[in-house]
């Protein structure tokens, strides 16, 4: 069994139908799922603001390689097109897989290229972090610490500051 810790994000089309459909798409594998939040965009800043989320999922069957197919069937499910010369470019769904951790609670690492762990920019990202926190408040991220330590560095303090939470755009859980 694996436990991943995924962030969902959305900034094209109908954002929370998106968001909606990938964690209907996951089922009962979710266990939590965080509020949604609206967000300015991050890296490539000439884009639509964003509607973020995290989900932890367990599935006993899953390997790390198994939650980056999932992440992207979801993708391709809400006919997400690649623009392969802007990397951090718009888009109708995108899931991340931020970590995961084995049935003996040891985080996966990995230096693949094609699905690195825990997620290389992760500790970034207060779009990611802070949501996380939410549904886990003694959330670690393999090799940074504490989730709620990185939210406190200044620029993640104001990036966090930055983003609005919507309780009006509620996520069931499928479990
Ligand atoms: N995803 C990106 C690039 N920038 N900005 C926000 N606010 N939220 C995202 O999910 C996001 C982003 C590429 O994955
Ligand atoms: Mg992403
Ligand atoms: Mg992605």
């Amino acid at each position: 069994m694996t436990r991943a810790v995924l962030s969902i994000g959305a900034n094209l089309g109908d954002r929370y139908a998106h968001l909606k459909g990938a964690v209907e798409g996951l089922g009962e594998s979710v266990v939590l799922v965080s509020g949604v939040y609206e967000t300015p965009p991050w890296g490539d800043t000439a884009q639509p603001a964003y509607l973020n989320a995290v989900l932890l999922a367990v599935d006993p069957a899953a390997d790390a390689r198994a939650w980056l197919e999932k992440a992207r069937n979801l993708e391709a499910g809400a006919g997400r097109v690649r623009d392969p010369g802007r990397r951090f470019g718009p888009r109708t769904l995108d899931v991340d897989v931020i970590a995961v951790w084995a049935d003996d609670g040891d985080p996966v690492i990995s230096d693949d290229p094609e699905l690195t762990l825990p997620h290389p920019r992760v500790h970034e990202r207060a779009f990611v972090l802070k949501p996380w926190l939410d549904i886990q408040p003694y959330a670690q991220l393999p090799g940074h610490g504490w989730v709620t330590d990185l939210l406190n560095l200044p620029a993640l303090a104001a990036d966090a500051n930055a983003m609005t939470p919507r309780p009006d755009l509620t996520l069931e859980s499928g479990g």
